[in-house]
């Protein structure tokens, strides 16, 4: 209650159900995305909500590390800087390895890895100036951080989480070797119903409809409750991955 979260990509999907949970328990909340107008109708809908925190929308294209880096000095110049930041902004192109395009590699490298680790580095340097000891950084990986799925055309993809899973273990290390108790923590979904599998399996509602036939999806507000839940665990308590999947998917 009361303190700053950022969450990237907080214009629909699972962000935005994050943005609204977190709005909801009383946080002040930075969200961002290219997409800005969607944000500030959530924030208009969480204020006509009567929810009792706020959604500030932010314009920023992470994949230019300059914007990120204006948009920290902003919620500094802004809001005194971030307690919480929730790495949620992710994408998937289907360009396989034998033939995938450059350009759907590098989005993904630019988005899932780098957008993330310089997320990461500004939030840390937010709290360290202001001596925040209860910080807490968050980072959406997937199942796909975990294992590697035969008969896939998105293993770049999954190299990418697996870059998540890796990257929020060495930033733990990290922090306690720098003697603080921010926490790191990533938060591993399958399958959840959201715009990002229609967006990758080819824009079509058909192809993914085919996808959620066959088993039930997780829905974006039950990621969103697994956030609340890993910042409402007591301050001692380190959670370092949240692994979850409907009840009905296999793999
Ligand atoms: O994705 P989607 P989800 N600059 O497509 C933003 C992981 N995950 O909510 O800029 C700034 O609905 C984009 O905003 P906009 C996944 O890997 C998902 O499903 O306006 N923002 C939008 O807000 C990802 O890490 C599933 O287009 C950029 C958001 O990212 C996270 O969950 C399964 C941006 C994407 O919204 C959220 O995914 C799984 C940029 N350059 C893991 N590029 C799943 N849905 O099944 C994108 O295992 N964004």
């Amino acid at each position: 209650r009361g303190r700053v979260a950022l969450v990237t990509g907080a214009s629909v999907g699972i962000g935005a159900a994050i943005a609204k949970e977190l709005v909801r328990s009383g946080m002040k909340v930075v969200g961002c995305a290219r997409s800005v107008e969607k944000i500030q109708k959530l924030a208009a809908e969480c204020q006509a909500a009567g929810y009792s925190g706020q959604l500030v929308p932010f314009k920023c294209d992470l994949s230019k590390t300059e914007e990120i880096e204006s948009m920290f000095a902003s919620i500094k110049a802004q809001h005194k800087g971030v307690d919480v930041c929730i790495n949620n902004a992710g994408l998937a192109h289907p360009d396989p390895l034998l033939s995938g395009k450059t350009s759907g590699w590098k989005n993904m490298l630019d988005v899932n890895v780098l957008a993330l680790s310089v997320c990461t580095r500004e939030a840390y340097q937010s709290m360290k100036e202001r001596n925040i000891d209860d910080g807490h950084i968050i980072n959406l990986n997937s199942m796909s951080g975990h294992r590697i799925l035969p008969k896939s055309d998105i293993h770049f993809y999954t190299a990418t989480k697996y870059a998540v899973t890796a990257l929020t273990e060495g930033l733990r290390q990290e922090l306690r070797e720098a003697n603080t108790h921010i926490r790191a923590t990533c938060v591993s979904p399958g399958l959840v119903r959201t715009e990002f599998n229609s967006r990758f399996l080819g824009e079509t509602q058909d192809k993914s409809a085919v996808l959620y036939s066959q088993y039930k999806p997780l829905e974006a507000v039950d990621v969103a409750d697994a956030v609340v839940y890993v910042l409402s665990a007591p301050p001692h308590v380190q959670i370092g991955d949240v692994q979850m999947r409907s009840v009905e998917q296999m793999t």
